[in-house]
């Protein structure tokens, strides 16, 4: 049965030309790696090349904004250059570039030819879960605004993988890895993917 929720009917989109990246934060880990996952598959799926996806980590969502437009930048700069893309955010970030500081999930650079081309579209993708201060309220706000800002202004699409939670449980669901009979959860990192590919594919010829 169709539901009322959800980005509609599925169209599937050749990923197979597109550079995506994907920045996401630490905090609350577990919901995601899922997450993370769930939108490396429907990049799979759609046929985006592994050595085409890059992976960056920061502490938590608020780093989001600063963390994507670095690397959006960085790949531009490598378009122009023959150094990798870590080596070119390290250029412009300097020495003590968090983007220098790779964990078990992500790629590391490549030196390849085939990765010198800007991103055709950003995932960003964090977690933030309402505590007992306004701490989740700013950081919402602050995030959501920063990664509007950088899609407009830097013409890349930037996909909107932050969950605003009211409760871990909330979380669960949305990363597909806890339901109950009434609600089965989905993991929204599915769409987040599509997403990016359908954006990525668009921005090369809207008309
Ligand atoms: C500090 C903090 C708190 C309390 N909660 C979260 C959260 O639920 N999700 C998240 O992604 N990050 C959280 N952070 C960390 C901030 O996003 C940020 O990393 C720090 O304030 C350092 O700038």
């Amino acid at each position: 049965m169709a539901t009322l929720k959800g980005p509609g009917e599925p169209k599937s989109y050749d990923g197979s030309g597109l550079r995506i990246g994907i920045i996401h934060a630490r905090w609350n880990t577990v919901i995601i790696d899922a997450l993370l996952s769930g939108t490396k598959k429907a990049l799979a799926d759609a046929g985006v090349k592994s050595e085409n996806i890059v992976i960056q980590s920061v502490p938590g969502s608020y780093e989001l904004p600063y963390a994507v437009k670095q690397l959006y930048s960085a790949s531009q700069v490598q378009s122009s250059s023959t150094g990798g893309i870590v080596g070119a955010a390290a250029d412009l970030l300097g020495s003590a570039s968090d983007l220098t500081q790779l964990s078990v999930a992500e790629t590391p650079a490549k030196k390849d030819a085939s990765l010198n081309a800007p991103f055709d579209a950003i995932i960003a993708i964090g977690v933030l879960i309402k505590g007992e201060t306004m701490h989740f309220e700013y950081i919402a706000d602050a995030v959501s605004h920063g990664l509007m800002k950088l899609q407009l202004e830097g013409n890349v699409p930037i996909i909107f993988g932050l969950l605003t939670l009211l409760s871990e449980d909330q979380g669960l669901h949305r990363a597909g890895i806890a339901g109950t009979e009434q609600n089965e959860g989905h993991n929204h990192g599915l769409d987040w993917g599509s997403a990016a590919v359908e954006l990525g594919v668009k921005r090369k010829g809207w008309v």
